[in-house]
């Protein structure tokens, strides 16, 4: 009789854990430890640099005081942006993260003090938004009178709850303290009696609440989380007061990807970083109750994501006006936005995807997202920002809004602090499993000790990526263990640019991938992306794997205009672009003729260390009198990621292959 009751009461408590998850689990970015040039470096320097700095900004700009001025419920809202206190849970966020990794007690006991303070702003029945509470008579402009009555448009309430509960969970793990997590508890208590089913109901109106509530149910176990993130999910499309017949994303209800039922969605739409959000919440809800239609929907809008509203650095929100998603093919270089929240926000889905699906093609997005248009956010010296990514600069600068220069800080300030929480969560993109099979997604020096098969194994990898492709993997289990070591062959290295037709290599290379086991190169098969080593592995086995780097001509989809007769430069997961200081002091009037043999060359005093791609190029030169010269000059590229460290000035991506697909700028407009 006792036995039964255990085994009901064992029942019930899985019951209310995760019955159903990702079919794949990923390896806890704590369990993964870099030693590698590329990334430890940026994971140090957003410990030692951004953190502090981006703390300091949250106290110098009144982030802080917002919040101290709300627990005396007196005084009047300092800064601008509602949705301003998020930038302080997302340092929190980011700040547990790193404290995982580089136990800082000073850091601790300073997030501690910021905890106190956003326990005293929070309302007693768990409310938490310090632009009402600090006076509810004055409430931000964005809020309406009542709670929750603008969320739909732009109060943000539920957005600054979704990154406390990201903040929240990310804390507790960290340190293994309640205090953020009780007052993120207390709040989604609040919004879960709030909101629902014969409760209130509203699509918010900036997703993140939704993945917010996933990780505070996978923590507590509280299946009202999970229910709420799902109604959230269900309300959008539901709203009866949009104009349907109106092109306007604003007046048809796309920008927030409240047009249509999410399950009827079929296009990315709207706010990038709204919708990335949301797409990555519907692979979580997906992925906990085995919702179909919703896996169904995410496809779909990542094929178009992929197929036509992608950037060739990952970008994606081409449209500055709503930093949303262009109609399909819409991608303009002069005008690009590329937000980095937005390429951030694309990492969080395309793991998600990757996890729900095991194809390598979501990491293929991921890896070039990450090492291209999202580091670009962020500066050498780890407090400088970019909130747009351009894919052009013009020595004209006739297209002001693009950004030619990082900055410490912006008004609106969410790039910097999604930053800080992306960049020490790296490592946990890099490894996954499912049951015997261990997936390498990501190429880092460093190690791993998992469980594969029941046997503890330790992986350590060992190579010069992303300057050179040669890999090295050590797997050592305890005692010898069977499982299947799964590489992912990178798109690049099977001749694909970009898991659709929207990019692709002018030429094919054929190159086989070669992988050696032990010294003796193995035949292999490959499974949805992934090489497939079958094995009893023995302690000290070595895996070799050799990608080809050489650099690589990039075209684009005839569909997209501004790309025509222009080739973009690859070697590896990189990108490259030519800037002003490499190139004559402009890259505006750079032909790479077809045919222009490319040599690389790694600097290590340049831009932290980063392999130049060199050229001979055509470069055009107007003269006084209506004269138009060319002459051969050397070229030198750059990997895109690191541009804008040296002044402002041209640089270009898109490069014409001949002289009739150049733009010559006027004089005028040099002038301007
Ligand atoms: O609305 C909050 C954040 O501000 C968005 O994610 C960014 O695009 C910026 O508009
Ligand atoms: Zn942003």
């Amino acid at each position: 009789m006792k036995k039964n009751l255990l085994v009901l009461l064992m029942v019930a408590h899985v019951g209310w854990a995760q019955q159903k998850d990702y079919p794949i689990q990923a390896i806890p970015f704590t369990q993964v430890k870099f030693n590698d040039n590329f990334w430890l470096p940026r994971i140090k320097i957003n410990h030692t640099v951004t953190i502090p700095a981006s703390f300091e900004r949250c106290e110098n700009t009144g982030r802080v005081k917002n919040f101290e001025m709300a627990a005396a419920r007196s005084g009047a809202f300092c800064t601008v942006y509602p949705f301003d206190d998020t930038d302080i849970y997302k340092t929190i966020e980011g700040a547990s993260f790193s404290l995982s990794l580089f136990p800082d007690k000073k850091l601790e006991d300073y997030i501690d003090s910021l905890i106190v303070k956003v326990k005293n702003a929070q309302e007693p029945d768990g409310y938490l938004y310090t632009a009402r509470t600090i006076d509810p008579m004055a409430a931000h402009k964005w809020a309406g009178k009542e709670r929750w009555e603008k969320e739909r448009e732009a109060s943000h309430e539920l957005y600054n709850a979704g990154h406390l509960y990201e903040a929240a969970v990310a804390h507790h793990q960290a340190t293994g303290k309640r205090n953020l997590l009780d007052i993120a508890i207390k709040n989604a208590d609040l919004v879960c009696s709030v909101f629902g089913p014969g409760k209130k109901h509203v699509a918010p109106g900036h997703e993140v609440v939704e993945m917010g509530l996933v990780k505070l149910y996978r923590l507590t176990g509280k299946k009202e989380y999970l229910a709420t993130a799902k109604d959230f999910i269900e309300e959008r499309g539901r709203h009866t007061g949009y104009d349907a017949t109106s092109k306007d994303p604003f007046r048809n209800g796309a920008y927030w990807q409240d047009h249509k039922p999410v399950v009827e969605q079929n296009e990315a739409i709207g706010h990038a970083v709204r919708a990335g959000y949301l797409y990555a919440a519907v692979a979580d809800v997906a992925a906990l109750t085995g919702d179909e239609n919703y896996v169904k929907a995410i496809d779909t809008i990542w094929n178009n994501m992929v197929r036509k509203k992608i950037y060739v650095q990952g970008g994606i929100g081409a449209v500055g006006d709503g930093e949303r998603f262009g109609n399909n093919y819409e991608l303009p270089n002069a005008t690009a936005y590329n937000e980095t929240c937005a390429a951030i926000a694309n990492v969080y889905w395309n793991h998600r995807m990757f996890l729900l699906h095991g194809e390598s093609k979501y990491i293929d997005i991921l890896e070039k997202t990450l090492y291209n248009g999202l580091i670009s956010g962020v500066g050498m010296d780890g407090k400088s920002f970019f909130y747009t990514n351009a894919m052009e600069i013009r020595n004209s600068f006739q297209h002001n809004d693009m950004e030619a220069e990082r900055a410490g800080w912006f008004v609106c300030s969410c790039c910097p602090t999604n930053v800080t929480r992306l960049i020490p969560s790296i490592p946990g993109y890099v490894y996954a499993m499912k049951n015997d099979n261990f997936y390498v997604n990501l190429f880092v020096s460093g190690s791993t000790t998992v469980t594969v098969n029941k046997k503890t194994v330790q992986v350590e990898q060992k190579n010069n990526y992303p300057w050179e492709g040669k890999l090295n993997f050590t797997i050592s289990p305890q005692s010898p263990a069977v499982f299947n070591l799964l590489i992912r062959l990178p798109g690049w290295s099977q001749d694909q640019a970009m898991p659709s037709d929207l990019y692709s290599f002018q030429k094919k290379s054929g190159q086989p991938v070669e992988i050696k086991i032990n010294g003796k190169v193995v035949s292999y098969t490959v499974a949805n992306g992934y090489a497939v080593l079958p094995k009893t592995w023995k302690k000290g086995d070595v895996v070799e794997v050799n990608l080809p780097m050489d650099v690589r001509r990039v075209v684009a989809n005839q569909l997209v205009k501004d790309d025509l007769g222009k080739v973009a430069l690859q070697s590896g997961p990189i990108m490259y672009c030519a800037e002003w200081p490499d190139n004559f002091g402009k890259t505006s009037n750079v032909i790479l003729p077809e045919g222009a043999a490319f040599t690389t060359e790694f600097k290590s005093d340049l831009l932290n260390g980063v392999k130049v791609v060199k050229s001979e190029a055509i470069a055009i030169q107007v003269q006084s009198g209506n004269t138009v010269t060319t002459v051969r000059q050397p070229f030198m590229a750059i990997p895109y990621y690191a541009w804008a460290h040296r002044g402002k000035g041209e640089m270009t991506i898109w490069f014409p292959e001949r002289v009739t697909d150049i733009t010559i700028l006027s004089s005028q407009q040099e002038k301007k």
